[in-house]
């Protein structure tokens, strides 16, 4: 059941990766979130709806472009960001799709995923997708017969030792004790941020370290969202080993209150968390 969710999933990314070209332009809605809206993310959203809401196992569809949950009958509850860091679309960097495969009705805790996903239109496609507690990294390829979803990386592990970093907001707009911990880290690691957070969090898997989104003092709460981006995310780093936390807690420990709620998002080698809490304390 759960695998059918994934396969649709990387079904339909080459199709949503073939569109992208034609849709760079803005549409005239914003999203739930205030944001202006692609018409490449109206387009992911409209095929990830149609082909999710097909399959028997899901029982209700939501996603960062749509004010509520679309029901059906099936078990689980999808929620997708279906292309985030699509405002790389103008700078021609990468970006991609956050699926989240809740056991609970939507807006539901992180600890009821039972599988998290992401999509990476970088030079290549690639999907990560945790479930049954291990973390693998599949080539996705168009062929003459369909979409080829090929294993590249079984139990994928954050390495030991950590390399880079990404924090996204402006400096000045950081509050004081992020900022005393910004000053370490940089001190240590190297700087990768591009923008979209599928593609920093995978360098972070790649390489080890830390990316955050953090609370801000102009946005207490941050910029990420809880069901689409934080959980799942934050489901997949911490099942390849590393860790994730709002500012004092997992990721997967916050309470949910509402399908859009923005949340603080820190992730990456555990060590690297434990020192970031440790500064917010
Ligand atoms: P900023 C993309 O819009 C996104 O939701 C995440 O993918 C990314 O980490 C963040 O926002 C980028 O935000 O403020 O750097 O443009």
């Amino acid at each position: 059941m759960v695998e059918a969710i994934l396969d649709a999933v990387a079904a339909t990314a080459p199709e949503i990766r073939r569109g992208l070209p034609g849709r760079r332009a803005y549409g005239d809605e914003e999203n739930p979130s205030g944001e202006r809206r692609l018409a490449a993310d109206e387009y992911a959203d409209e095929l990830l709806e149609e082909r999710l809401l097909a399959l028997d196992a899901v029982g209700s569809y939501a996603s960062e472009e749509r004010e509520s949950v679309v029901e059906s009958e099936g078990r689980y509850h999808v929620a997708c960001d279906p292309l985030d860091g699509s405002s790389n679309l103008k700078s021609n960097n990468a970006m991609g799709t956050i699926v989240g495969v809740y056991d609970e009705p939507l807006p539901a805790p992180g600890r009821s995923l039972v599988a998290s996903a992401f999509v990476l239109f970088g030079p290549i496609t690639t999907m990560v997708a945790a479930s049954d507690g291990t973390v693998t990294e599949y080539l996705i390829e168009a062929t003459d017969d369909g979409v080829e979803r090929t294993v590249v990386t079984e139990n994928l592990r954050l390495p030991e030792n950590p390399t880079v970093y990404g924090f996204g907001g402006r400096v000045p707009d950081w509050p004081a004790d992020f900022a005393s911990y910004v000053e370490d880290i940089e001190q240590e690691l190297k700087l990768r941020y591009g923008g979209a957070m599928i593609a920093d969090v995978n360098q972070v898997l790649t390489y080890g370290g830390v990316f955050a989104y953090p609370a801000l003092e102009s946005a207490p709460n941050g910029k990420l969202r809880l069901q689409f981006e934080g959980n799942p995310i934050g489901h997949i780093v911490e099942t390849a080993g590393g860790a994730s936390s709002d500012g004092s807690r997992s990721l997967l420990d916050v309470e949910p209150t509402a399908l859009h709620e923005r949340v603080p998002v820190h992730v990456g080698t555990e060590s690297l968390i434990d020192r970031l809490e440790a500064a917010l304390a």
